[in-house]
């Protein structure tokens, strides 16, 4: 019994310790039911970091729910860091990062409980999971004269793929299999889990759950939590303080795949550089651009002809940065710089843009340096962002 006290007080604690697995067949049913419960995830793989950080802000809002209406304890395992699309570095090994490589872990824990993959094998062990749920749509009608948008899950075929292997780890079993069709908010997975009642439970493509509040109170105290690494906050400063000398615009240039899928957001590189300059014609006495852009180094090389007449800095990481922080790493440092900078303006409709509004509202900048986005090419007056302001 001492041994279970400890277990229990290591981890509803969530500290980094090791904590013993247990062995179930020890344990009977009613000390068990004293034990924490937690939840993996998953999201679609092609999606980008900053729409799986906007995930993680449902998932833990779905952990506080869980914390509120059942007996037990709940904790958030956070989905190791993988091979995403993006990441462009074909040398670096880019799996199975933790999120203690870009964020402030300690930070995320104080508003949420939460668990690294690593800490929840050496809690579990190698026990299958209770639970795996495939979230999927459910089949809508568009010839339907009233489509029903109302919040609903039930149990049924499944229709695509089904992954097994997450992360690529073949030792994460699952003794329960089922694909839910699934429409609503990411409170609503808590009917799941009454219904299958289980101790451990992965849910794959949980970017189908919806914001409960976007824009609440809960969501900015969990983005509020979500900070990055101290390292990376030092790498922005320094770079920060001997560049750009804290008198600076960033632009974020989103290009590459963004070309193809919102052309018409995306001005030409000729045009990037009018409206940079438009806009720094307005601002006192700011003379420097800092440019975040995941840009080929030729269009950047462009872009910078364009710029001539001011000061143009990007990041470069060297190969100590990018070895250690890798691209994922190096795209936080572009995002804390800009976040930083008097004015901002970002790419339409591109996640990372809006990652850097709000950290942008949490630092309290005024709306007007902050909600700004480039207009394509045809749209010189397009709408510029929603002005999520911060809620507290
Ligand atoms: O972050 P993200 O979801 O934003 O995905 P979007 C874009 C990724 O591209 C970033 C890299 O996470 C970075 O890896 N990237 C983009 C950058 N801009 C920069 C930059 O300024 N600096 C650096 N260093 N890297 C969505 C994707 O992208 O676009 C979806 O999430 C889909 O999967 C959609 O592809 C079209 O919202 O911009």
């Amino acid at each position: 019994l001492v041994l279970l006290t400890v277990i229990q007080f290591e981890c509803s604690k969530c500290d980094n310790k090791e904590v013993n697995s247990f062995n179930e067949e020890d344990i009977g049913s009613s000390i068990l039911d004293t034990l924490p419960r937690y939840v993996l995830y998953d999201i679609n793989k092609p999606e980008g970091f900053n729409l799986r950080r906007d995930v993680y802000i449902r998932m833990a809002s779905f952990i506080h729910h869980m914390n509120k209406i059942s007996n037990y304890h709940w904790i958030l395992v956070l989905p190791p860091w993988h091979r995403l699309y993006h990441w462009r570095s074909s040398n670096l090994i880019q799996d199975h990062l933790p999120w203690s490589l870009f964020f402030n872990v300690d930070s995320i824990q104080k508003v949420t409980p939460v668990v690294e993959l690593h800490e929840f094998f050496k809690i579990n062990g190698l026990r299958s999971l209770d639970a795996q749920v495939t979230l999927q749509d459910f089949n809508l009608n568009s010839f339907e004269e009233y489509p029903d948008f109302s919040d609903k899950w039930e149990v049924s075929d499944c229709k695509g793929h089904v992954q097994t292997e997450f992360w690529n780890l073949s030792n994460l079993t699952f003794s329960k299999s089922l694909c839910i069709s699934f429409q609503g908010i990411s409170t609503l997975l808590s009917d799941i889990v009454k219904e299958l009642q289980p101790r451990t439970i992965i849910f794959d493509h949980a970017e189908m759950a919806l914001h409960n509040y976007y824009g609440g109170q809960e969501y900015w105290a969990v983005r509020k939590s979500m900070q990055f690494s101290d390292n990376l906050h030092e790498i922005a400063k320094t770079f920060i303080n001997s560049f750009l000398k804290h008198n600076y615009m960033c632009a974020h240039v989103r290009r590459r795949d963004f070309l193809y899928g919102h052309p018409s957001d995306v001005p030409s590189i000729k045009e990037t550089a009018r409206q940079i300059i438009e806009k720094l014609s307005l601002l006192n006495k700011v003379e420097t651009v800092f440019i975040a852009s995941d840009a080929p180094k030729v269009e950047f090389e462009k872009l910078c002809d364009y710029l001539r007449p001011y000061n143009v800095f990007k990041f470069e990481a060297n190969k100590d940065i990018l070895n250690t922080y890798m691209d994922g790493g190096v795209a936080i440092i572009d995002q804390i710089i800009c976040s930083k900078a008097n004015y901002f303006i970002g790419t339409s409709k591109s996640t990372f843009s809006f990652r850097i509004q709000e950290e942008r509202e949490i630092l309290g900048f005024s709306s007007n340096t902050t909600f700004n986005s480039f207009c394509g090419d045809n749209d010189r007056m397009c709408t510029q962002p929603t002005k999520w302001r911060l809620v507290e």
